[in-house]
């Protein structure tokens, strides 16, 4: 049986990595935060039924944290890690720099050192969560594992160290560790303030009639989205290979924020039009084709807030899987409307039970007054 450990394994991708590798008949060991309320709803269903469960462990600790690190990783003895563990808000990281340079750049530094310190450097293979993030202002398109970076963010910078320094390891001590690049992966799991996921969280509760409108910044941003389920299978097809390589995953195809939420209320049979340019542009409503959802034509559901944009911008991401479909066999399994229905489905479920629970006078998590 195989031992792999994930940092980061309360996130949107560790939770689904920790399912993956477990119907893989992985033995899963996750490092999660102390926090002072639960962090863990997105791997908690792992531990039920407990045929998983004996197979699943999750052990306190942090990428600040140098003998920690050391200490999980000589007691686990992992095959395979998969660091996933970051600050991984570009937008936060403009005002947590240091933070974040400790965390998701010195962070990758530490796991390096303890497989060389514990003389595990032929036995761990090492996944570095690498960003198209890196390719920040646009030198070409589409971007491959030959483009040149161009960071544009606290978080992007960060994220370059743990790219070299993974690069460096392998090169200096023929260590397998490697960078996944991966473009933006999406779905139910995903953050709330990340924009896909802001987007479908703003629908469900429109068309609930608990929110009127959603703010948003840039929606002229592009970016190649997809599923972070194909993404994760990506991600361990990455550590099976025989020779240690780095690899763009992507889908190829590029779409603004603008038209997401488009699709977004599409799904939901509502019409948005825009008009207006900038800080001044708006979408309305114009036209309602579903009868469960039957909304005024004329109403203003996004607006543009300029606290969201960011002090440096990405505009445009596009990546090229050339690579991952040859090298890797790897091919997604969804498209972009396949993942918005998906995400749509899903905040609109968890709205409408909120609604219920609202209108019988309960408090629920989800939503913020
Ligand atoms: P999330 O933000 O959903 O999850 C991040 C995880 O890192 C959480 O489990 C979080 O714990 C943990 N974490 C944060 N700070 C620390 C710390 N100091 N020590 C240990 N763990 C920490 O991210 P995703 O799942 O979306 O992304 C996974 C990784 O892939 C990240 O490194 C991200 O930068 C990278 N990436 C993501 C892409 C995407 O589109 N999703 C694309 C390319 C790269 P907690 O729950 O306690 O906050
Ligand atoms: P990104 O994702 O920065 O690409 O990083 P995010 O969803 O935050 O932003 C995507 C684009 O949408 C624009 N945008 C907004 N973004 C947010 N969060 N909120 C808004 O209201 C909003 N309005 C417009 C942004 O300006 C941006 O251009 C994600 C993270 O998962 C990183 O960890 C990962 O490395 C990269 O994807 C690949």
């Amino acid at each position: 049986m195989k031992v792999a450990l994930i940092t980061g394994i309360t996130g949107q991708d560790g939770s689904y990595l920790a399912e993956l590798l477990l119907s893989k008949g992985y033995e899963v060991h996750g490092v999660k935060r102390r926090t002072s309320l639960f962090n863990t709803d997105r791997v908690d269903h792992l531990y039920e039924g407990n045929s998983a469960g004996a197979k699943f462990k999750l052990h306190f600790g942090d990428l600040s944290d140098t003998t920690n690190m050391i200490r999980l990783i000589q007691e686990i003895q992992p095959d395979e890690i998969y660091n996933l563990g970051a600050m991984s808000h570009v937008k936060v990281s403009f005002d947590e720099p240091e933070y974040v340079a400790n965390v998701d750049g010195i962070g990758t530094l530490r796991i390096l050192e303890a497989i060389r310190i514990l003389d595990l450097t032929k036995k761990t293979r090492v996944y570095q969560a690498s960003t198209s993030e890196l390719y920040g202002l646009v030198q070409e398109v589409p971007q491959s594992e030959r483009t040149p970076f161009y960071p544009r963010s606290p978080y992007a910078v960060a994220k370059l160290y743990g790219y070299w320094i993974t690069v460096n390891y392998r090169e200096a001590y023929g260590m397998y560790a490697v960078n996944g690049i991966l473009f933006n992966h999406e779905s139910p799991m995903r953050g709330e303030t990340f924009v896909t996921r802001k987007i479908t969280r703003g629908v469900a509760q429109i068309v609930t009639e608990l929110e009127e409108c959603i703010e948003l910044g840039n929606l002229d941003a592009r970016r190649d989205w997809g599923h972070a389920k194909d993404y994760v299978e990506a991600m361990w097809r990455i550590l099976q290979q025989d020779e240690p390589e780095d690899f763009v995953i992507a889908t190829g195809v590029t779409t603004t924020v603008r038209e997401f939420v488009r699709l977004a209320f599409a799904e939901v049979g509502v019409e948005v039009t825009f008009t207006g340019e900038g800080v001044n542009e708006i979408g309305t409503i114009t036209a309602c084709n579903d009868p469960e959802y039957q909304l005024p034509i004329g109403q203003v559901v996004v607006k543009v807030n300029p606290a969201y944009f960011r002090p440096t911008e990405v505009e445009l991401l596009i990546g090229d899987p050339t690579k991952c479909k040859e090298k890797l066999g790897w091919e997604p399994k969804y498209d972009l409307a396949a993942l918005v229905s998906e995400m749509v489905s899903a905040d609109v479920s968890l709205f409408k039970r909120d609604k219920y629970l609202l209108k019988g006078g309960h408090k629920v998590y989800s939503y913020k007054e």
